[in-house]
This record gives structure tokens, C-alpha cells and sequence, in this order.
């Protein structure tokens, strides 16, 4: 029996994947590296420095830069980032969403938060929404980032529930990979085709209620 909810944050609790992405673009242009939508959604889930490994593996740019330098980038592009979330209201929050948690909660499932963003406390606060997740895995105590399973099974964890008694709900393939390699059933929101491996497949965060994933488990 499912018990509890595991949430990705960027691009299914709020729209801040298109200011990452708006962010990573700069970043890409800035280096020259082309950008394409395969870059983009590929870079969906992948932690801060994967994902300029990433954008600089695209341009054959791996090697032009140290270390350090690639630290001053991704930090570019973290305060070009952060910029963005300081203009955040709840009304950025997916439509459809704040109904959902609240069905959830006074259906009394236990909820986590599983998002490889360091800057998932300071976004939800922004929402209004940080009563809804006491739970949060620290993207910092993780060895390895999405696909791999481990942050979705320590946020079953930190509720104290069986990864099968878990819904995880994400919006990146690499998210649906490590929801379903932690053994927990998997919502994807948004393209069909990309997130194909999902248990549950809903187009928009409206499309996802209680009854509306019954529907498509049984
Ligand atoms: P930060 P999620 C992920 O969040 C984003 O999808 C990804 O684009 C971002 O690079 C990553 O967080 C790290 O974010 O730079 O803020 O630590 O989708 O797992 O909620
Ligand atoms: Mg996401």
C-alpha cells in the first residue's frame, strides 16, 4: 500500500527548471558551447557541477578549464539563478500542485522532498510552501546524484517508509531512472516520450490527483 509521496522540486512543484535553464543558456553562451533541447532536458535533476561537466562536454570543452574555474562558473551561474528565484511568488507554483498536497496531506500521506537543488529550502520558502515539507534530503550528503537511486530511497527514509510504499514524482528521465532503481513507483509529468520509463504519466502537474493515479496503478 502506498503511504507516502517523494517530490522532485524544479519542474514539478514550481516552474524553476526554465530558470535554470535560462541560466545555464548564459553559461553556454558565454564559454561557447552549443545549446540545443537535448542539452537542456538532459540537464533536468543533474546536480550543479554535473551539469556544467555537461554543458562543457557539449563544446569538447572539458579540458580548457581548471578546477577552480569551473567552480567560478557554476557559481555564475548560481547567482544568475538565484536572481530569478528572488522575484518568486506562490503564484509560481505549478498549477494544480497546491491542491495536490493538500489532498495528500489530509489523506494522511507522509511527504519528502528528494531534489538535487541546494537551493530547494530557499525556493520553497519562496512558495510559501516549507510547512508542507519537513522532510528534505540534503542534496550535500549524497554520494551519487539522479539517476542513481539514492536520494530517492533517503527520502523514503527519512520518512520511514519501504521504497515500495513510495510515489516518487519527477519530471526528468534522470529522476524516473532513480525513482524506479530504488524501487518506488514513479509519476513522470510531462513528455510522454522522454519520460517513458514512468509507472504514471501525466502531460501537466493539473492532471494529477489521487483518483487520476488509482486509474492508471490499477
Ligand atoms: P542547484 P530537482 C535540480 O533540481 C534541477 O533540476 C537541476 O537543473 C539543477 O542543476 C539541480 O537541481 C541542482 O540545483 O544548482 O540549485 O543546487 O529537479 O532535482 O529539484
Ligand atoms: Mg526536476
Amino acid at each position: 500500500d502506498i503511504k507516502g509521496f517523494v517530490f522532485d522540486l524544479d519542474g514539478v512543484i514550481t516552474d524553476t527548471s526554465v530558470f535554470h535553464s535560462q541560466a545555464w543558456h548564459q553559461v553556454a553562451d558565454k564559454v561557447g558551447a552549443p545549446w540545443s533541447k537535448e542539452l537542456e532536458d538532459g540537464l533536468k535533476g543533474i546536480s550543479r557541477m554535473d551539469s556544467l561537466e555537461m554543458i562543457l562536454k557539449a563544446g569538447n570543452l572539458q579540458d580548457h578549464y581548471t578546477d577552480d574555474q569551473k567552480v567560478d562558473l557554476a557559481t555564475e551561474k548560481n547567482t544568475n539563478y538565484l536572481k530569478l528565484v528572488d522575484k518568486m511568488t506562490p503564484a509560481n507554483i505549478l498549477p494544480g500542485i497546491k491542491e495536490f498536497l493538500d489532498e495528500i496531506k489530509d489523506g494522511g500521506y507522509l511527504l519528502s522532498l528528494a531534489s538535487a537543488s541546494k537551493n530547494a529550502p530557499t525556493v520553497l520558502k519562496k512558495l510559501q510552501l516549507t510547512d508542507y515539507f519537513p522532510k528534505i534530503v540534503d542534496p550535500k550528503t549524497l554520494s551519487k546524484g539522479k539517476p542513481d537511486p539514492e536520494i530517492y530511497l533517503k527520502g523514503a527514509e527519512l520518512i520511514n517508509l519501504k521504497p515500495e510504499q513510495c510515489i516518487g514524482v519527477e519530471d526528468a528521465a534522470a529522476g524516473v531512472e532513480s525513482i524506479n532503481a530504488a524501487g518506488e513507483t514513479s509519476i513522470g509529468i510531462g513528455d510522454k516520450t522522454i519520460l517513458k520509463d514512468a509507472d504514471v504519466n501525466f502531460t501537466d502537474t493539473s492532471e494529477m490527483t489521487l483518483a487520476n493515479i488509482k486509474k492508471q496503478m490499477d
